[in-house]
Order: C-alpha cells, then sequence, then structure tokens
C-alpha cells in the first residue's frame, strides 16, 4: 500500500477518512497505482515520444542524442503532432456529446423520447440565434427546426464556417480567426483532417500544425461546449438558483444512495426523475427514501438543474464506494475509473453503465437511448433499491463533512440577479463595479483533479489569493466541486474569503436580488461542457465595453487540468483571447517551438495565451499581473 500520508494526497477530510477505511480494508486506490507508476516516463512527460508508425516507438533526447525519429521527425514535430491527436481527443467527447444532445432533441421533437422541452423561452432565444423565424410554430417543430440547424454542422460539404460558430461567436473574433484560416467547417471533417495531417509523412511544419491545434479547440468551443449547452437548456432547462450541499456527507445512512456519474444529463436527469417516482419503492423496501448525489460533470448537471447535492469529484469517485453506503453508481461517459468495478465488487454496490461505448468488465449494463430513457432509468433505480436490502451495515461509514452549496449561475441567472439592481440595464452594474475597481476582474477556474497533485490543493490555495484581491470567480467541472467542499460556494464563503470591496458588490446584488445576504464569491456555472457559459459571459462583456475578450481583465485556469479534454477547453479559452494559466503542464515541453508559441507567439494572433505555473500563489500572483496589465490598458 501506498507510502505517501494521506495528507499529501488530498486536503478534503472526508476523502482522507476514506482513504483510511481503503487502506484498512485492503483496498487499492488511484494514489497506490499513481505510486506504482513512479518514475513516470520522462520522454513521455515531454511529449517527444512517437507511436505514429510501426517503425517506432521513437524518442527524442532533450539533452542529446537521439535528436530526430527514424522518419525524421524532430521534437517540435513529434510534440506538436502529439498535441493535436490529444485537442482531437478532447473535443471529439464534447463533439459526440452534443451530437447526442441534437439527437435528443430532434427524437423529443418528433414525439419519440419520453423528454419533455422544459425551456420553451431558451428554445425561441436559440432560433432567434440561428436566425430561424419562430412566428406562429408550435413548440415541437421549432425544436424540430433548432435541432436539424445544429445537425447540419456535421453535414457541411462546403468551405464555409459551421453554422453554429457563426452564430455564437463575436464578429470581432470571427474576423480574427478568419484571417488566420482557422474557422472550422465540420467538426467531424476537422478532426478527420487533423488525424490525417498527424499521421507518418504528412505534415512536417510544427507551426502549421499548432496553427491546426487552434481550430481543434473552436472545433471543441463551438460544436461542443455551445451545441451542447444550447441544446441541453432547451430540453433539461436553464439552470436558475440552487440551494444543496456538497462532500460525502451527503450520503444518508437510512436511504437508498444512488450516485450518478459521467457526464450525460440525458441519463441523469432520468435516474433523479424515477428516483423521486420511486420513493414508495424504496420506503417498502424498508428505506427512509432515496438519496441521489453526483458526480464530476454528471453531478454539476444535475446540481445545476435539479439541485441534487454534489458527492465528490473525479480523483475520489471510488471512496464515494468505500463509504459502504451507495447502493448503486450509473455511469455514463467520460472520466469514469475503470478500477471501480473493483471497489464496487468489494461492498455490495451495483455499478451501473449506460452507455453502448462506455461498457466495464464486472458492471451491470441497463442501456440508455433517447427512446428507452424511461425503462433505463426504472431499472436503474430499480436494481439500487434491491442492493439496499444487502447492504452491510458494518462496512458502512459515513464522513460527516458537508458544506452548504449555492449553484445554478447559468448566464441568464446572473443577468437575472444583476437586473435586480437596474432593470433596464443589467450588466451595467457589473461593469460598473469593474471600471471603479471592486470588482479587480473575473477568472474562470475550471477543470479536474490530477492524481499528480494534492487533490484540491492547488484550487483552494490560488481561488483564495484571488477572491482576497477582489477578483470575483466563476467555476466549472471538477473545479466547481472542489471549491464547493471548501465553502466557496456559499454565502459565508463570501464573508471568509472575499476582500472587502468584493464582499461589497456581492452583498448589494445578493441583498437586491432577495436572497437575504453576499452572493457566493465564487459562481459556480455547471460542467466542462457549460464553460460554453463563461464564453458567452465574456463575449456580453467585451460587446457591452466595445472591446475585444483579449482585452478584459479576464482570466481562465485550470489549476488541475488532467483530461485530454481539459487541454481542448484550454485551447479554446486561449483561442478565444483569455490568458489560460494550467497548473500542470501539457506534455509539450520538449518542443522549443510549441512551448514558445503557446505562451508567447500566439497572444500576438489570437489575443490570448497559455501560462503554467504549478504554484498556487504564484500562479494567483500571474494571474494578478495579467489583470493589472489589462486594467491599465483600458485606462481603468
Ligand atoms: O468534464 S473536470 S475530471 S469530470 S474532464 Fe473530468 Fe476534468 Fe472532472 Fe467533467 Ni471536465
Ligand atoms: Fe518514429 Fe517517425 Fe514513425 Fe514517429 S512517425 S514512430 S518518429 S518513424
Amino acid at each position: 500500500m501506498s507510502n505517501m500520508t494521506n495528507e499529501g494526497k488530498t486536503i478534503d477530510p472526508a476523502a482522507a477518512e476514506m482513504l483510511s477505511k481503503a487502506a484498512s480494508e485492503k483496498i487499492e486506490t488511484t494514489w497506490d497505482r499513481y505510486e506504482k507508476q513512479q518514475p513516470q516516463c520522462g520522454f513521455g512527460e515531454l511529449g517527444v515520444c512517437c507511436r505514429n508508425c510501426l517503425q517506432g516507438p521513437c524518442r527524442i533526447n532533450p539533452f542529446g542524442e537521439p535528436k530526430r525519429g527514424i522518419c525524421g521527425a524532430d521534437a517540435d514535430l513529434i510534440v506538436t503532432r502529439n498535441l493535436l491527436r490529444t485537442l482531437v481527443g478532447g473535443a471529439a467527447c464534447h463533439v459526440d456529446h452534443a451530437f447526442d444532445a441534437c439527437e435528443q432533441l430532434l427524437a423529443v421533437a418528433e414525439g419519440n423520447a419520453p423528454y419533455e422541452i422544459k425551456s420553451a423561452e431558451k428554445l425561441s432565444a436559440i432560433a432567434r440565434k440561428c436566425g430561424i423565424p419562430t412566428d406562429g410554430k408550435d413548440e415541437k417543430s421549432l425544436a424540430k427546426e433548432v435541432a436539424l440547424r445544429a445537425l447540419e454542422n456535421f453535414q457541411n460539404i462546403t468551405e464555409e464556417p459551421m453554422n453554429w460558430i457563426s452564430h455564437s461567436a463575436p464578429q470581432e473574433r470571427l474576423d480574427v480567426w478568419g484571417k488566420l484560416g482557422i474557422l472550422p467547417r465540420n467538426p467531424d471533417r476537422e478532426m478527420r483532417v487533423a488525424m490525417h495531417q498527424t499521421s507518418m509523412g504528412v505534415d512536417a511544419d510544427p507551426v502549421n500544425l499548432l496553427l491546426a491545434c487552434l481550430k481543434i479547440g473552436l472545433v471543441d468551443g463551438y460544436a461542443g461546449l455551445q451545441i451542447g449547452t444550447d441544446i441541453q437548456d432547451i430540453l433539461f432547462g436553464v439552470p436558475s438558483a440552487v440551494k444543496t450541499a456538497a462532500n460525502l456527507g451527503v450520503l444518508e445512512k437510512d436511504k437508498v444512495n444512488i450516485l450518478v456519474h459521467g457526464h450525460v444529463p440525458a441519463v441523469s436527469e432520468k435516474i433523479v426523475e424515477w428516483s423521486r417516482k420511486l420513493e414508495g419503492e424504496a420506503k417498502a423496501a424498508g428505506a427512509d427514501g432515496i438519496m441521489v448525489a453526483g458526480i464530476c460533470c454528471s453531478g454539476n448537471e444535475v446540481l445545476m438543474r435539479q439541485g441534487i447535492p454534489l458527492a465528490t469529484n473525479y480523483l475520489s469517485q471510488e471512496l464515494a464506494i468505500v463509504t459502504g453506503a451507495v447502493d448503486a453508481m450509473v455511469v455514463d461517459v467520460q472520466c469514469i475509473m475503470p478500477s471501480l468495478a473493483q471497489v464496487a465488487g468489494c461492498y455490495h454496490t451495483k455499478l451501473i453503465t449506460t452507455m453502448p461505448i462506455a461498457k466495464i468488465p464486472g458492471a451491470v449494463h441497463i442501456p440508455y437511448t433517447p427512446e428507452r430513457a424511461d425503462e433505463m432509468g426504472q431499472e436503474a433505480v430499480r436494481t439500487a433499491i434491491k442492493a439496499f436490502a444487502a447492504r452491510d451495515g458494518r462496512k458502512v461509514d459515513i464522513p460527516a463533512h458537508k458544506s452548504e452549496v449555492w449553484a445554478g449561475f447559468s448566464v441568464e441567472t446572473i443577468v437575472g440577479a444583476l437586473a435586480k439592481v437596474d432593470p433596464a440595464d443589467p450588466l451595467k452594474p457589473l461593469i460598473d463595479n469593474i471600471k471603479n475597481g471592486n470588482i479587480l476582474g473575473a477568472v474562470g477556474v475550471v477543470g479536474c483533479n490530477n492524481a499528480k497533485v494534492k487533490q484540491d490543493y492547488i484550487t483552494v490555495e490560488m481561488v483564495k489569493d484571488l477572491l482576497a484581491e477582489n477578483v470575483l470567480i466563476v467555476a466549472t467541472g471538477c473545479t466547481g466541486h472542489a471549491l464547493a467542499k471548501y465553502g466557496f460556494l456559499s454565502p459565508e464563503g463570501a464573508k471568509k474569503y472575499a476582500g472587502s470591496k468584493l464582499l461589497a458588490v456581492l452583498t448589494a446584488v445578493g441583498e437586491a436580488a432577495g436572497l437575504g445576504g453576499p452572493l457566493p464569491p465564487v459562481l459556480h456555472m455547471g460542467s466542462c461542457v457549460d464553460n460554453s457559459r463563461i464564453g458567452d459571459l465574456l463575449a456580453a462583456l467585451a460587446g457591452y465595453l466595445g472591446v475585444s475578450i483579449s482585452q478584459l481583465p479576464a482570466a481562465a485556469s485550470a489549476p488541475e487540468l488532467q483530461h485530454e479534454k481539459a487541454v481542448s477547453i484550454g485551447t479554446w479559452a486561449a483561442t478565444l483571447g483569455v490568458f489560460t494559466h494550467c497548473g500542470v503542464a501539457p506534455q509539450v515541453l520538449g518542443s522549443p517551438v510549441a512551448v514558445k508559441v503557446l505562451t508567447s507567439d500566439m497572444e500576438g494572433l489570437v489575443g490570448g495565451k497559455f501560462y503554467v505555473e504549478p504554484d498556487p500563489h504564484a500562479a494567483a500572483t500571474g494571474i494578478l499581473a495579467h489583470i493589472h496589465k489589462k486594467r491599465a490598458a483600458l485606462g481603468i
């Protein structure tokens, strides 16, 4: 078992307790496996290992020979090719997710799937954004038109940009990207081209490959995040303010506990719905009811729209099962550790997979399709109720830790709260407070946990520093969970962490909005797909001021990124013009060209760039320096 102390692994007290329980029960966790991987391959770390043909693997020695692979590829070429493939991997996750959402909307519009259109308002708003006339149309035919318009992106065989980017991005950005030749036409085509471009003996120009990286970043941003969020809001509703709790203490000893994990709200929404409908069956089985809680971005999706509590984030997903109190964990796609089957096998917990592309040996597979969503939901919830009867009370130990959470901060919710201050011009109070320095700037803190860094540590320490300097934080993904666990998503968090000027603004808006206290200092905007909400907010602020997004006193940060998706989202953010911090270095450091372009030269092209800094306090200092520079340039 592990040599690291629990304090070296996580700052989460609930996770630390469960790590001790796992050790005493001889259950292997991700941290044990991390140690068994040490030392990790230095060539892989630097990105200088190539397996793109069967003459390889080839690797470059950054300090000597060999300097080229068998075909002649050097470190710059190998690194940039690998990076582009990483980005395709990340973008493919989001694009596939968004495509499924379009299919769901189409199935609902055609009466073939048991969901409602929860937001007629968003449907009209998206139709208007796409230039689809709404007059006199019934909801279902309008929904069908919108779904087909979104699906057109995948059918575009012209050289014109994909329609969703033209509908969604600011004109100033479209002009910049058009000049660089990085406007995506069809997401599937661009990902295919990138795989071709990176194959043995095709592109040998690292700068050309890096431009292709920016294009795939835009594929992720507009064919993945933006389509996904727009369509899911229509189907499942636009998030509004909710109050709940976070951390493993939300599990309830006497209830059937079901965890939803993954990313697809079409699955997790149905689990929530059927948990409510089958409460009686749970009581008949001797439970007090059913508790649904969330892990990773499925957790964020049902938190935002249904007020479902958060159980835990990526790195401690196995530890949720170690509580012994989880009757079923229902998973869909992405960020699901294959090891969950082994951990569940040590308890009565049923691990339930739902998606055809994400099966796990040892799990129960209950297939989801839009048409059989209700059957899937019922069967999964009944499987959990049945498992509850087999729970071994001696193995149950639920950590007492949980924190209050306020979430649901869609752009619509934020604008709605501001409208209580200035109904005629809702963005004005925000802009005025940015101008007068009460809000120094805004940072989107997003992304994952990573076994290479102490869980939640970089995120929490950096956010503390930024809040103390009156920087407003918005969060998504596992970072949203992280900040939830330590009270940053509550009014109390504002009093504890926000600088006095920021606190005054949060209090004024919170009181005007009828919350009876300050807004949280960290506004949780949702899942990683919901990062498009941050893009929309930045575009609205830049539009209001008549400047480019790159001129705003704003930044993005992924303090503990692990997934390919985080790299592709970060690339979208930087291409959007945002200064983008990474707390873990992407695997590109073996290429001087990649490092120079990504951390410096790209700023001249698109206004944004990457900044790598693993130390949370140094990172906060770097981000603050950027914000001050942008304020000075705007003369505020
Ligand atoms: O899409 S933050 S660990 S769960 S990749 Fe995964 Fe990272 Fe969590 Fe959500 Ni995003
Ligand atoms: Fe080696 Fe070139 Fe083949 Fe890569 S593509 S494995 S560098 S020979």
